[in-house]
């Protein structure tokens, strides 16, 4: 059964009794990259796997390319049961689940290795389990690299380089301090509006890994990209608490499992991306330029001892992970 979403308490009342009814059950899934991209195509595996293990009682429309808007929107939305399900960046999910900022602080994880330590061992897990509170089933993590600015003026080289610079961050609060310590000017903008507001000047720059920043054709109007790697922020997909409660316990431990798929080959995925995307930027004859990140790990100290006691106990657990 496919639906058109409205977000209207018709939509969620129908969408209720698809998920209870013998019908088939349609998940809808919502993404800001477009199919091609290792998040949408990893969540087309785990539509496959879904639809193999109930025999196509269980399948995946994918609403991709920002159709739905912007990723809050989308949380929102998945939060009411208007949308089943969303693939989004753990950077809007602070502000629903505040532990997840612990993973939204500045040189926060060593490496990308650590990463997958902490959101693989129990830390992840622990942090999965809390977005029941906020409304939210949480499935699994994916990978999105580490994120570095780009802007339409010069290199970044120190943090001093962004002074006077707008630069587009997330949409939470934890991302325009990590910009003022960094001495730039942070401006919270949904991902579905930077293209518009790089080309009228809104801002000057933003930041993202460089799959986002080829493939949102960013580099078009913000043509330096400086390898700060100052954030390395997951990706995560989470599902409707309230469609879950609908659901049987086969049908839950299919979408658990088949979500691992998922996770799985997004790793898969981003790791040729990722070269296929500096390659081609360098191609495109985007000003590329490797940084000496010490400066701009000194810089946003602030920021982690100001939240520092506030995810004390988090912070500790990550740092402790090899
Ligand atoms: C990308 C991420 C998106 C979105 C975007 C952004 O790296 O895959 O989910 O969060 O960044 O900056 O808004």
């Amino acid at each position: 059964m496919r639906l058109a979403l409205q977000g209207t308490v018709a939509a969620v009342a129908v969408t209720f009794a698809a998920a209870t009814s013998a019908e088939a059950l349609v998940i809808k899934s919502s993404d800001v990259h477009a199919m091609g991209y290792p998040t949408t195509d990893a969540i087309a595996a785990m539509g496959e796997c879904l639809e193999e293990k109930t025999n196509g009682d269980m399948s995946i429309e994918i609403f991709h390319s920002m159709q739905l808007g912007g990723e809050k929107e989308a949380l929102e939305q998945v939060q009411l049961g208007a949308l089943e399900m969303t693939r989004v960046s753990v950077g809007v999910v602070g502000p629903i689940v505040d532990d997840f900022n612990a993973f939204n602080l500045p040189y926060v994880f060593r490496s990308i290795d650590h990463s997958h330590e902490v959101v693989d061992g129990e830390i992840g897990q622990d942090l999965l389990a809390r977005l029941e509170a906020g409304g939210l089933i949480g499935l699994g993590f994916m990978d999105a690299g580490a994120r570095s600015f780009y802007n339409k003026e010069r290199p970044i080289e120190k943090p001093e380089d962004l002074q006077g610079l707008k630069v587009r961050v997330m949409q939470n609060p934890i991302f325009i301090d990590m910009m003022t310590a960094m001495g730039g000017n942070g401006i919270p903008i949904a991902f579905n509006e930077l293209y518009t507001a790089l080309q009228t000047g809104v801002v000057d720059g933003a930041e993202n890994n460089p799959p986002s920043y080829l493939t949102q054709n960013h580099y078009e109007q913000a043509g330096y990209y400086s390898l700060t790697e100052h954030l390395i922020v997951p990706e995560i997909f989470v599902f409707s608490k309230n469609v879950w409660e609908t659901l049987d316990e086969a049908q839950q431990q299919a979408i658990r499992e088949c979500s691992k798929v998922a996770t799985e080959k997004e790793r898969e995925l981003w790791k040729a991306m990722e070269d296929q995307a500096m390659a081609k930027l360098q191609e495109m004859g985007v000003q590329i330029n490797e940084v000496d990140k010490q400066p701009f790990i000194e810089a946003t100290a602030p920021v982690r001892e100001k939240f520092g006691e506030q995810y004390a106990e988090i912070l500790g657990k990550i740092e402790a992970v090899q």
